[in-house]
């Protein structure tokens, strides 16, 4: 064999490992969308409603020191308050296609927020077609940041292209809604209008007939934070700020990449690049909030006026926390409480008693499973979630005692590194790939702020060995040992600014220093 041959064959061979794991990728998803019916189980009508960057504690009967949120908290009453729901990735686009497919991040690749879905994708909304419900699709997508198409699995289709606008842009005079196919002109303020149309599909006659599954994604209340006229200035003078955490809150193992991104445009002395007062940035974020409070009530009563209130299991979550000064940042993306935990309600009072909170954690993932059993389909074997219909019937179930968290690095932030978590119901372990910084250890009974790392501390170290060991065997057990990566693109925000100490870089982290050299044997 000459050595043109022997390269040859190594090309084929190279090529055809590249097409075995391509497939392996693609094998996530089955070929096709099977319905294994559970047995006698009805066919329930079902509402999900989801909102953008809605924080975990942003809800009126969570005691929240102003914001009123009647018809949220109507839920809850009606309902169960899901405490502990979280996000496995922190981020708008990989949390959503989370929610539609049951699958963690490295499974639907869905890895940032500038990318479309996998070739091949399944979501959860197929399955119910297959089982003889309508279904509709309302609001923010936002995979693949200028593709509003009409996505498989829901027939009727109202949505935008990436973020969309809370009122018709002035600047940009062809900015269309995709409403079934056609561009239509959006006319007024953004929550307002995706609930007219949400309940002008609720209306239609064939509703009370067939079963029906409507999914409601709010633009609120992402940045650039907008109430409706309305609700402009409800808030004045009433405003505290979830946190406004310093350095020194948080002593001497911090991260130092978590020092530096206080300088940048996730952090709270350089935000979005910009001398935008967070006090105010806030203010607005719960005044945006007021609207989708308004089409949660408008929703629930059109449910009443139709007679099928009683029967309908209702969803409400958020995409992602967001941070308003905890450790020193805003937005979302690190493993931390107000970045990772959301809100979630939901109601089924046919079947759900009300007035209950559970303490288990939930997840984004578990959404797909919860909604089809709700709808009498078997959860698929796909999927990685599990439905939480049963533990708010107080049934006896297994149920997950650590929950697995992952982040991959964008450099478009490159503020905010790789990250694996685990989150026990007392502790929490995060660690971050690629990077010369301290991982993290936080007693979350003690500590619910996170403001004293335990790394260091030899008291924990069976603790922190268990759960690092823990966390990786738990993300090979679920696919996760290969890091998912997208070829750069869009903006990268890197800058610092100078006058707040930008040109210098945080200290580390003290546990990392030493005062002497380490091996004397060294020759
Ligand atoms: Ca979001």
């Amino acid at each position: 064999m000459n050595f043109t041959i022997k390269n040859c064959i190594a090309v084929l061979m190279g090529s055809l490992a590249l097409v075995a794991s391509f497939s392996s990728l693609a094998s996530v998803f089955p070929k096709e969308v099977t319905v294994e019916p559970i047995k006698g189980a009805k066919k329930r009508n079902i509402v999900f409603i989801l909102t953008d960057d809605h924080r975990y504690d942003a809800m009126g009967f969570m005691d929240h020191p102003f914001m009123k949120t009647p018809h949220l908290d109507s839920i809850a009453n009606e309902g169960v308050h899901l405490k502990n729901a979280m996000v496995t990735t922190s981020l708008c686009s990989p949390s959503r296609a989370s929610i539609l497919t049951g699958l963690y991040t490295h499974k639907h690749r869905v890895i940032d927020n500038n990318r479309l879905e996998q070739e091949g994708v399944i979501y959860f909304a197929e399955y119910l077609q297959k089982q003889g419900y309508d279904t509709a699709y309302f609001g923010k997508w936002h995979m693949g940041d200028h593709n509003d198409h009409q996505r498989q699995g829901f027939e009727h289709w109202v949505s935008f292209a990436g973020q969309g606008h809370y009122w018709p842009p002035k600047n940009k005079k062809n900015w269309t809604l995709n409403v079934n196919g056609e561009r239509v002109k959006q006319k007024g303020y953004i929550t307002d209008e995706l609930t007219d149309y949400a309940i002008d599909w609720m209306k239609e006659s064939q509703r009370k007939e067939k079963p029906f599954m409507m999914y409601l994604s709010h633009k609120a209340v992402h940045a650039n934070f907008t109430p409706a006229d309305r609700h402009k200035g409800m808030y004045d003078g009433k405003v505290e700020l979830p946190a406004n955490h310093k350095i020194e809150d948080y002593g001497e193992h911090t991260p130092r990449w978590v020092r530096d991104q206080r300088n940048s445009w996730h952090g709270v002395d350089f935000p979005y690049h910009s001398e935008v007062d967070i006090k105010k940035y806030y203010q607005n974020y719960t005044e945006a909030f007021s609207a989708v409070d308004d089409s949660i009530g408008r929703v629930k009563q059109q449910l009443k006026d139709m007679g099928l209130y009683e029967d309908t299991l209702i969803i409400y979550m958020g995409d992602n926390g967001f941070m308003f000064g905890e450790h020193g940042l805003i937005d979302k993306r690190v493993a931390y409480e107000t970045s990772i935990r959301v809100p979630m309600v939901m109601q089924l009072p046919s079947l759900i008693e009300g007035g209950q909170t559970i303490e288990n954690v939930v997840a984004n993932i578990d959404i797909a499973p919860t909604i089809l059993e709700a709808a009498g389909i078997q959860k698929p074997a796909h999927m990685d979630g599990q439905s939480f219909l049963p533990l708010a019937q107080k049934k006896k179930i297994k149920w997950r005692d650590y929950f697995l968290y992952v982040y991959y690095w964008e450099k478009n932030f490159p503020q905010s590194p790789t990250v694996f978590a685990l989150r026990g119901n007392k502790f929490k372990y995060i660690t971050y790939y690629g990077l010369w910084d301290t991982d993290e250890l936080y007693d979350l009974e003690n500590d619910p702020k996170e403001q004293h790392n335990l790394i260091a501390d030899p008291k924990y170290t069976k603790t922190i060995n268990k759960m690092k060991n823990h966390l990786f065997d738990m993300l090979a057990d679920q696919g996760g040992m290969d890091i998912p990566m997208n070829k750069p693109k869009g903006n990268e925000s890197y800058i610092r600014l100078r006058t707040r100490g930008g040109d210098k870089a945080a200290d580390f982290p003290e546990h990392y220093v030493v005062d002497k050299p380490q091996h004397t044997n060294a020759q």
